[in-house]
């Protein structure tokens, strides 16, 4: 599994505020606990700043790098944000988002190509978000399509179903579930992510829901996931998910954590 850290963005009112004083200290110890709880990419998203967007991710992916070794995924629609982010980059960055809209594709792929980066793609059409599963995969396979024909290989790719919160719609969980499932079958070798905690917002106790979604998404075959892993809930259901999906054999993974104390 390959875990991406969530904590670092800019839509949490603390992470906000340090942004504004450019707190390196508090946005490193974010970094550090991350990467030590097992996050590959730290997650940089400095999404509510608008025009200041492009030098706040910038500093970003600076800050963060400078205090761990582990490439960002870096979260913006914003082609201008990334391409300067991409520049500052040290390793194999993500490039967290491109979409199906004709428009993004041609300003990102030269950037995913120029810098060999892993890029997620989102299933989001022309015409938006598609309320169906089938409609996702559609979208999600015609951008696969693209990305191959431009050279990049289908392991570099990320397909997003899109996790939306079960409390605005009761069938997002099993939508996005259809849509893992199905790109997992259809293109052995690619890859898919999802925002694990987008599922649970305006509910109480989201983690219970946030762990129970991981283990779910787990079994129809995610491979990657966006989440925050300095909490022991999650930690320990993606852990006892991976035993239980035959990516942990013999629960190595699970039992070496436990004697670290880990397993909650
Ligand atoms: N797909 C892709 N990128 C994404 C998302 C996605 N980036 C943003 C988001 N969704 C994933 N990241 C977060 C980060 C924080 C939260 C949810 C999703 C969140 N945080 C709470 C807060 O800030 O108050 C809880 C914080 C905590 O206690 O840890 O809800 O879907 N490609």
């Amino acid at each position: 599994m390959i875990i991406i850290g969530e904590k670092i963005n800019s839509s949490n009112k603390k992470v906000a505020s340090a942004l504004e004083k450019r707190d390196t200290e508090y946005i490193q110890k974010l970094a550090k606990n991350q990467a030590e709880a097992g996050a590959d990419y730290i997650d940089v998203n400095a999404g509510i700043f608008g025009e200041q967007e492009a030098e706040l991710l910038t500093w970003l992916v600076r800050t963060v790098q400078s205090s761990v070794q582990k490439p960002c995924c870096i979260d913006s629609p914003n082609p201008d944000a990334l391409e300067k982010a991409l520049e500052v980059h040290q390793g194999r960055a993500m490039i967290n988002s491109i979409t199906g809209v004709k428009e993004s594709r041609q300003k990102l792929i030269p950037l995913v190509k120029h810098h060999e980066a892993k890029v997620i793609a989102l299933c989001i059409g022309e015409g938006g978000i598609p309320e169906t599963a089938d409609d996702r995969v559609r979208i999600g396979g015609s951008i696969i399509d693209d990305l191959e024909n431009e050279g990049i290989p289908l392991q570099n790719i990320y397909i997003d179903p899109l996790v939306q919160p079960i409390a605005t719609n009761p069938s997002s969980a099993r939508i996005a579930l259809e849509v893992i499932e199905n790109i997992m079958n259809r293109y052995p070798g690619i890859h898919t992510v999802c925002g694990i905690s987008n599922i649970s917002y305006g509910l109480p106790s989201r983690r219970a829901i946030n762990a129970a979604f991981l283990t779910m998404a787990l079994a129809k075959g995610l491979d990657t996931a966006i989440l925050n892993p300095c909490d022991p809930l999650m930690l320990s259901s993606l852990l006892a998910s991976e035993a239980l999906t035959g990516r942990d054999s013999y629960g190595l993974k699970y039992i070496a954590a436990f004697r670290k104390g880990k397993i909650k």
